[in-house]
């Protein structure tokens, strides 16, 4: 109860971050493709909290991960703005989403509606998320389908992109690759930490990115940390890659000059 009263005035102060993990293409050079947006929560003692423990408490009250969710949007929006004013060119930006934020009616909508509030130049555009990725996991599809392709067709009429995160670690049948608008597979870390030395591991990366393709997707692998991952990677097909070997999540302002660097 302390923290989410906390947190309800955190988000209220915009006292909450977002760091952004530059994701590259597989390519000769390696080129930046995209940045995916994490939330940081700074401490008065200087420590910034994880939303690996306060996104959990935010899915545990109410409306708050919704608002937690409007706010990042919020924030996204305002953001590329700003890269877009210092004549930055703001590659495919990843917005994580809570399967709890689905549970509720109208999701794209508000989505909708907290991008045109960031940036209200948005609000007259025809395709107002083109640019953006969401990323889902797949306890979304688990909780009710058919809504969940409901609001991601929504998403995608107003030119969004849909990932699913953590791929491979949730508990849904494959059937719903088959039937949903998904642009790509985000193969879980786990899998990738250990695919130099385990065959079991390399095998599921690989028959991953395999199955991505045959059902017309691309494959991203994260937490890619070294040079030897990044060239099995590279042997298997994969499109994309994210992690400490290609860089660290970044500050705004570092983002900034990663983006001038790789412009
Ligand atoms: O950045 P870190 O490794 O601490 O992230 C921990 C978890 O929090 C990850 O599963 C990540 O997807 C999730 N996460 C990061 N940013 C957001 C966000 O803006 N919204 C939601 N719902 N989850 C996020
Ligand atoms: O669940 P999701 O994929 O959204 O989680 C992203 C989180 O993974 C980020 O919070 C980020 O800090 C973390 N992360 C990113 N790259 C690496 C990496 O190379 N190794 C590890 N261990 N964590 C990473
Ligand atoms: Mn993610
Ligand atoms: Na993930």
């Amino acid at each position: 109860i302390e923290l989410e009263g906390r947190l309800r005035e955190a988000i209220g102060a915009d006292a909450l971050e977002l760091v952004f993990q530059p994701i590259h293409a597989v390519r000769p050079g390696l080129p930046l493709v995209g940045l995916e947006a994490l939330l940081r929560w700074p401490q008065a003692d200087g420590s910034v909290l994880s939303p690996g423990v306060f996104v959990p408490v935010a899915e545990q009250a109410g409306d708050l991960i919704e608002v937690l969710g409007e706010w990042v949007c919020r924030r996204v929006a305002i953001q590329r703005q700003q890269w877009r004013r210092q004549g930055l060119g703001v590659p495919l930006l990843s917005v994580n989403l809570s399967a709890r934020q689905f549970d509720r009616a109208g999701v794209a909508e508000r989505i909708r509606a907290a991008f045109a509030q960031g940036d209200p130049a948005t609000a007259e555009s025809s395709l107002p998320l083109l640019g953006i990725e969401f990323e889902i996991t797949e306890s979304v599809m688990m909780r009710d389908a058919q809504r969940a392709e409901t609001e991601l067709q929504c998403l995608r009429a107003l030119g969004a992109r849909v990932a699913i995160d953590d791929f491979g670690t949730g508990y849904s049948s494959l059937t719903y690759l088959k039937h949903l608008p998904i642009d790509r597979l985000k193969i879980d870390r786990a899998f990738v930490r250990d695919l130099a030395d385990d065959d079991d591991d390399a095998a599921i990366v690989s028959a991953a990115v395999e199955l991505a393709h045959r059902l017309g997707r691309e494959a991203v692998a994260e937490g890619v940390e070294c040079v030897r991952q990044l060239r099995l990677l590279h042997a298997m097909g994969c499109d994309a890659v994210q992690g400490y070997a290609l860089a660290r999540p970044l500050s705004a302002l570092q983002a900034d000059a990663y983006l001038r660097g790789s412009g």
